[in-house]
């Protein structure tokens, strides 16, 4: 459990930084109940190829599957954003399993909101987030995840460098991209144990490296929305102009790139 200090701290360094890890919060035994349900999801999914630097790239919804509703419903999880202000967050009502397969290739930097368009691209508190569970140890050698903190509010050099994630471009770059998959002077590297549980707000800048070991390393991740039309409560300090004049009912296209809302 998270002290009161402890979450406020958190909550802080999620705000100021796009990312948070909350250590230990899944026990072996659901681990073992979510290594032995992704075994078996993955042995019978066909890996597409265009998504290989995602690896495998299952969606498992929680109405089909005990195990995925137990782990979205898990509460020392949800306890621990709630300690930290977070408890307005819920799940989608799926999951994605991600892999990077034993000597897979590194996942390209991108950022993963898409509403560029809309005001609250600007807000200080997090929107959308993505809880992320790995369930084995990560490391370099595997592939950890990598970040780039503070990208989620500021603009970085390599803001202007990389294609458009996903489905938009970044899929289909080749492997020896320079700039997709390198390294960045402003990287910081996130390794894990198994059942910490990584906060990753979506507009923060990530990749992952090559996993260059002989064994699968598999990501359980869940996004989760809190309300676009309310300020969340721990919020004291002043709301930005273009989130107070915003029209919930207005239609935002939707946008992968930031625009005139991610600052210099
Ligand atoms: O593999 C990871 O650590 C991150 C995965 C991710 O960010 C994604 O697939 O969008
Ligand atoms: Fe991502």
């Amino acid at each position: 459990m998270l002290t009161p200090e402890q979450a406020l701290e958190k909550r802080e360094f999620m705000l100021r930084e796009g990312y948070a890890l909350v250590q230990n919060i899944l026990p072996e035994t659901l681990l073992e109940e979510l290594r032995a349900e992704t075994e078996r999801l993955i042995a019978d999914h066909v890996e597409a190829p265009e998504l290989r630097y995602q690896g495998q790239h299952i969606d498992e919804f929680a109405v089909d599957n005990p195990v995925i509703d137990k782990l979205l419903s898990w509460q020392p999880a949800y306890e621990a954003l709630a300690a930290m202000g977070l408890g307005d967050f819920r799940p989608e009502g799926k999951v994605i399993i991600l892999t990077k397969e034993a000597g897979g290739p590194p996942l390209y930097w991108h950022q993963d909101w898409v509403f560029w368009n809309d005001p609250l691209s600007l807000s200080p508190w997090p929107q959308v987030v993505a809880l992320n569970y790995y369930l084995s140890d990560t490391s370099e050698e595997n592939g950890c995840l990598r970040v780039i903190p503070g990208s989620h509010r500021k603009r970085f050099p390599l803001h202007d460098r990389i294609v458009p994630a996903h489905e938009q471009g970044a899929r289909y770059v080749s492997e020896d991209d320079p700039v997709m998959f390198s390294d960045d002077p402003d990287q910081v590297h996130v390794p894990v144990k198994a059942g910490d549980l990584v906060l990753l707000d979506a507009r923060t800048l990530h990749a992952a490296g090559r996993n260059r070991t002989d064994q699968r390393r598999t990501l359980v991740l869940a996004w989760h929305l809190r309300p676009m039309d309310t300020v969340p409560e721990f919020w004291q300090e002043e709301v930005p102009a273009a989130i107070v004049a915003r029209d919930p009912a207005a239609e935002y296209e939707s946008l992968r790139t930031p625009g005139e809302f991610l600052k210099s």
